[in-house]
């Protein structure tokens, strides 16, 4: 408000200054030239500030170090003073609260114009105290949806901030889509008990990279887990039952088998399209019996042919499966869909390409009854991410 005045001080002295030495000029001419002064004089209107806000770097979706030497448009929760300071950790400039009645009066910024729902963000900020030794600070983002009180979270650890360093404090949020209308984010430094003045500068919020997340963690070229109350993409082999149940390794169903009456009876799934010849897969999934104490599981794969016949593979070796407890099944297997005996035979040796590739899960025990949950399968070598 201060800084609004004085711009407009200024408008009106060169506006009065011009007028009466350029009498004779257009009214449209020294029009333009106040307002090219008032540019040229004052970095901080309001005009380029919004200008600046819109200019961040890929990837941030939000950022002030308060350079501008203004509040950078940040307000508060609760009435308290807000000024910028010259005690700075990047640059010039930083945020200063001050004038703090309660202990949850914080500086804030509103962020319902930058971050987009389903998304995720990482938090930095710097901070400091000044007149205190020591308290913790940490970032709490306040969503308000319509009709519903506003929630509180915290989205970083509290850093024990000091008066004599600039601490950063990290931290991550989600943007959570919700049914209800969202109208206002607002995220705001708190911590310090009441009557405890700090600075903050240098704030940002970048989008957090996908690859993140998948940076640990090898990217599943297929994977099921019947969660949607559905056998999926899995059909039997034979006439038997197929259906989700509640009783899951993890989440809410697996895949339940019964009815089985020939060890060949076995849900299966068509892989064709996710798999390639010659590659190297690991695969894996849980298994628990049904109604039977114990008998082997076992995965093995169907490659049929226009013009050959089928060739079958296993997959993974039989485990000893029991009716108590989830048993994993996990190896690797080379999808290689022609006889191993053409191999040292060239007369017969096929190269004649799959239509299908069906993968199934038997067991050894021809009438057993059996679950299965947790289906995946994985590239051999974790995707090297850049
Ligand atoms: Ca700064």
């Amino acid at each position: 408000m201060f800084k609004f005045n004085k711009v407009l001080i200024l408008m009106l002295a060169t506006g009065v200054l011009n007028a009466c030495s350029l009498e004779t000029d257009e009214e449209s001419s020294w029009t333009g030239e106040v307002i090219q002064q008032n540019q040229n004089d004052n970095t901080d209107t309001e005009e380029q500030t919004d200008e600046q806000e819109e200019e961040f770097p890929e990837g941030v979706a939000y950022q002030t170090s308060f350079e501008d030497g203004t509040i950078s448009g940040w307000t508060s929760q609760g009435e308290i003073g807000l000024t910028t300071v010259q005690d700075a950790q990047d640059g010039v400039y930083a945020l200063k609260a001050s004038g703090r009645i309660e202990s949850w009066n914080a500086p804030a910024v509103v962020l319902t114009d930058y971050l987009e729902a389903g998304k995720t963000y990482n938090f930095s900020a710097w901070v400091k105290l000044s007149g205190t030794a020591s308290a913790n600070i940490n970032i709490t983002m306040k969503t308000t949806v319509e009709g519903v009180d506003p929630s509180y979270d915290g989205i970083t650890e509290a850093v024990a901030a000091t008066d004599t360093d600039w601490v950063e404090v990290t931290g991550t949020f989600t943007y959570e889509e919700v049914d209800d209308t969202v109208t206002e984010i607002l995220a705001f430094v708190e911590g310090p008990d009441a009557g405890v003045d700090y600075l903050i500068d240098n704030f940002v919020i970048s989008e957090a990279e996908e690859s993140d997340e998948n940076n640990n963690t090898t990217q599943a070229i297929y994977t099921t887990n019947f969660d949607d109350g559905t056998i999926g993409d899995w059909s039997p082999l034979g006439g038997i039952m197929l259906e989700a149940v509640t009783d899951a390794k993890a989440g809410t169903y697996a895949l339940k088998t019964t009815g089985r009456t020939a060890g060949w009876n076995a849900p299966g799934v068509e892989l064709i399209d996710q798999l390639t010849v010659g590659e190297t897969y690991q695969f894996s999934f849980w298994t628990k019996l049904v109604d039977i104490s114990t008998a082997g599981i076992k995965a093995s794969i169907r490659y049929d042919f226009d013009n050959s016949d089928s060739v079958y593979k296993e997959v993974l070796a039989v485990v000893d499966a029991n009716d108590t407890d989830w048993v994993q099944l996990v190896g690797e297997y080379t999808i290689n869909p022609y006889p191993e005996e053409d191999a040292d035979d060239s007369e017969t040796t096929s190269t004649e390409a799959p239509t299908t590739m069906f993968l199934y899960v038997e067991s050894t025990d021809e009438s057993a009854s059996y679950i299965i949950d947790e289906f995946e399968i994985l590239p051999p070598e974790p995707a090297v991410v850049e």
